[in-house]
């Protein structure tokens, strides 16, 4: 590690030991810790050790006001998170899927968009009665999303602001932490750059009798050197970037990966990103595309990353 790399994880550990003070607590903090530690006790037990990861998913909002009426969001719906954790369930990985509360869910992706209310019917007697064009879809998302928590595969922890993100993934880390190199973090949420630090925020409504809004927004301190190094340093780490700008994306995934020690970044643009995503280790650079409409790329996705995985522990 050159004198710069050095310094920058200093900054990364005193900017990230800051944000958590002055953070507002979490809310069911003590909960949170409870059920990942009954998790991670079920997912000990037997010979082998069994894979574990975090799937972060979803877009983290920063809130403007302490008593938050409006906030910054983002355009991140979930579905990769949801996706990516249905095929890491099936790979006999054990996952705590951490979500934006509302996003898309593991097995409910192939429900119809409509609500529920406008596909389910009441028949005479008041029973429910799903279509039977929708019905094996429905019998089939309920089957196997009840096996993997009941098998003990799937914890879901849910956040809003960055403040619970950044908490909840601090929390997931240091529990998994015993995993060591059977641990993995699948980093597809898409966490804000820019916060409004909570005492500097307006305690009420921001009131537009006073004009014009004039807003500072400071960077959100980079946590990755600090997951990688402090929290969970034994575990593979697996983070995304997305971009806009075809002539930038790898260039960026490249300077993350170095940055950050992940040991891969998976690289996506804006106007594609379900159809291909390429995979950015120091080694290599391998492609990623969806085969057909019928087709979730995250399959090849989270089947390559799990190889990758095994080797990482070999
Ligand atoms: O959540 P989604 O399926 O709509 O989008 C997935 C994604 C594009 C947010 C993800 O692939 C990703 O790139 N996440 C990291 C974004 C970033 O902070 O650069």
């Amino acid at each position: 590690m050159d004198s710069t790399e050095a310094s920058m994880t200093e900054m990364d550990h005193s900017g990230a030991t800051s944000f958590f003070q002055k953070a507002p607590p979490l809310k069911n903090g003590d909960l949170i810790s409870e059920k990942l530690k009954e998790f991670v006790r079920r997912n000990l037990e037997g010979v082998t050790p069994r894979g574990i990861v975090c799937v972060t998913s979803g877009g983290t909002t920063v809130p403007l006001e302490q008593r938050c009426v409006r906030y910054i969001d983002n355009f991140s719906s979930g579905h990769r998170g949801a996706a990516s954790a249905e095929y890491f369930v099936k790979a006999g990985y054990a996952v705590i899927f951490v979500h934006r509360c509302g996003s898309y869910q593991p097995y409910c992706r192939y429900l119809p968009e409509d609500s529920f209310l406008d596909f389910v019917q009441l028949d005479e007697a008041s029973n429910i009665q799903v279509p039977d064009d929708h019905a094996a879809t429905v019998r089939k998302a309920i089957r196997e999303y009840h096996k993997a928590v009941g098998d003990g595969l799937l914890l879901k922890l849910p956040f809003t602001t960055i403040f619970e993100y950044l908490q909840i993934l601090q929390l997931v880390a240091t529990s998994i932490n015993c995993f060591g190199c059977h641990s993995m973090f699948y980093l597809a949420a898409a966490v804000s750059d820019f916060y409004v630090p909570w005492e500097s925020m307006a305690k009420h409504k921001i009131q537009s009798a006073g004009g014009p809004l004039d807003m500072r927004l400071n960077q959100v301190p980079k946590m990755l050197s600090v997951l990688r190094k402090e929290w969970a340093p034994a575990a593979f780490c697996v983070s995304f970037k997305l971009e806009t700008d075809p002539d930038i994306l790898t260039q960026k995934a490249d300077a993350a990966l170095k940055k950050y020690g992940m040991h891969v970044v998976v690289a996506n643009l804006l106007a594609n990103y379900k159809e291909e995503v390429v995979i950015v280790t120091q080694n290599e650079k391998t492609t990623v595309r969806r085969k057909s409409k019928d087709e979730d790329l995250e399959e090849q996705l989270v089947g390559l990353l799990t190889e990758r995985h095994s080797d990482y522990i070999n």
